[in-house]
């Protein structure tokens, strides 16, 4: 799909697309490689903002629905005396999810794609010009609901976060492991409902995830009932004190970017790249405030 839906190609790095006057409209792989390597470099940029304000920033990702706004919407009733919040929200439409979180009270601003189904380091970096990082303690960024695309670009972050919703299926992190590969957590949400559910076992979606070489920790959690939601509180804040640590060194924490998702994006030797067409950019936009 990501090889001919022009996915790629986001309101914040058009520009660079554009700026590789694609011949007969159409190029190959090599501007898309250059795209990523691009991306890697803004990712940097982005992350220098952050450790400069000490602000320690979480890549929340999932397939739609999952619970991400829920769970960010407990969270932030749980920790906003304690902690200064901010989110950065990512959908391909409307402001939904922003406006949950800033009825909770905290600053959040809307990047919406239009066609793209990931965020990228460009669309980051214009977000930041909408919020003051200044004196946070935490960011978090709801990616695009979407279980692949997204795990393939750093964003400067510096965790990610995984749910993975009791209804979509213990197999998942076997099915989709570029993203669960990615995992710094991964959350199990929504475990109110199973008691409703004949075939859904946590004992199988950790070994799916362990069976991927990735040995992260595992949370289940409910963003309805509560319960769950004190470990993931502690976890977030032992990596807020890791992080913090890390800075006194002079160093800073990096995410597991998924370099072969990359290549889901841009197969080598038989790709060609098809540029949006001018009908389809015009509908592209980031709100401007
Ligand atoms: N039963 C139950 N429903 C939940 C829970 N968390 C979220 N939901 C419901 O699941 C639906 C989607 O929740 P959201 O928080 O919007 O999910 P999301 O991952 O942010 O969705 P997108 O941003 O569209 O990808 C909503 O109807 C929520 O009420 C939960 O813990 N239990
Ligand atoms: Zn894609
Ligand atoms: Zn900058
Ligand atoms: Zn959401």
């Amino acid at each position: 799909m990501c090889n001919t839906c022009g996915c790629n190609i986001t309101p914040g790095n058009r520009p660079l697309v554009m700026a590789e006057k694609p011949k007969n409209g159409v190029t190959t792989v090599s501007v898309l490689q250059n795209l990523l390597s691009k991306n890697n470099h803004q990712a940097e940029h982005n992350r220098a903002h952050f450790d400069a304000q000490k602000v320690l920033v979480i890549n929340l990702m999932s397939s739609p629905g999952s619970g991400k706004t829920a769970l960010l919407e407990a969270t932030i009733k749980h920790l906003r005396d304690s902690l200064k919040i901010a989110v950065i929200e990512g959908d391909l439409e409307t402001e939904n999810d922003t406006k949950r979180i800033q009825a909770q009270g905290v600053p959040a601003y809307q990047i919406t794609t239009g066609t793209a189904c990931h965020l990228d380091a460009h669309l980051v970096h214009n977000a930041l010009h909408h919020l003051a990082l200044d004196g946070l303690d935490l960011l978090f960024i709801e990616n695009v609901g979407n279980l692949v695309c997204p795990a393939s670009f750093d964003l400067g972050h510096h965790r990610n976060v995984v749910l993975l919703s009791v209804t979509e299926g213990d197999d998942k992190p076997a099915k989709y492991p570029v993203m669960f590969r990615a995992a710094d957590l991964m959350l199990i949400s929504k475990t109110d409902l199973l008691p409703y559910l004949d075939d859904f076992s946590a004992v199988n979606a950790e070994q799916n995830l362990h069976n991927l070489a990735n040995d992260a920790p595992v949370i289940a959690f409910s963003a309805k009932d509560g319960n769950g939601l004190d470990a993931w509180l502690t976890w977030l804040q032992s990596e807020i004190t890791a992080y913090q640590a890390l800075l006194l060194k002079q160093q800073t924490q990096r995410p597991k970017v998924q370099q072969d998702g990359q290549l889901l994006h841009a197969q080598p030797g038989n790709t060609k790249f098809y540029p949006i067409s001018n009908k389809t950019a015009h509908k592209i936009n980031v709100k401007q405030a």
